[in-house]
């Protein structure tokens, strides 16, 4: 159990219960990530990494929301996925995150994914997405490594993961690397 202090980042999800409570989800929940990520470091109490994938460390969860930090080692990425029809906002922690989405197959189209944009975001960005907007791809720079602040609602448990070549959805059940800076059992 790591014991520093976390002050900053609990204060954070204080400020995004009363945002949620309030259901104002939008600019003011974005303004309360960016505040947070380009001016405080106590996230790397929770910041536990791992060899074989990136990892999601828990820092907390609601009924309207989970908010989780994500370590991506170099090479590391997600798969092409979905957000199970919930909002995601992405503060970028940590090192230069890029994103690559695409464009949701049609039913019954077989095929490879259309690529639509790329985005590189930098310590303190806000990225937002959801189903209607695209799928998308996470992952640092190649050659570095960083981290992510990720804010969901409500929370996601599983989403669909989309093969690039032949668009065939699957769906993957998300879990928890660490829980408040303890590991989970495996
Ligand atoms: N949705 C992915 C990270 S990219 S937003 C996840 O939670 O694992
Ligand atoms: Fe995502």
């Amino acid at each position: 159990m790591n014991t520093a202090s976390t002050l900053h980042l609990d204060q954070l999800v204080s400020a995004l219960e009363s945002e949620f409570a309030r259901d104002a989800r939008g600019k003011g929940v974005a303004k309360l990530l960016a505040n947070y990520a380009s001016a405080h470091e106590d996230w790397r109490a929770f910041a536990l990494a791992a060899p074989e994938a990136y990892t999601r460390n828990l820092v907390a969860r609601a009924e309207s929301f989970e908010l989780i930090v994500l370590c991506w080692q170099e090479g590391q990425q997600s798969p092409v996925h979905n957000h199970a029809g919930q909002q995601c906002w992405m503060a970028i922690l940590e090192g230069e995150i890029e994103e690559i989405q695409f464009e949701e197959p049609r039913a019954g189209h077989a095929g490879p994914l259309k690529r639509t944009s790329t985005r590189t975001c930098a310590r303190g960005k806000v990225a937002y997405i959801d189903d209607d907007i695209a799928l998308h791809v996470v992952r640092p720079v190649p050659g570095t490594a960083g981290c992510s602040l990720h804010l969901y609602s409500r929370p996601i448990e599983t989403c669909g993961i989309y093969d690039p070549d032949t668009g065939v959805v699957s769906q993957r059940t998300l879990r928890y690397h660490s829980v408040r800076g303890v590991p989970s059992a495996s």
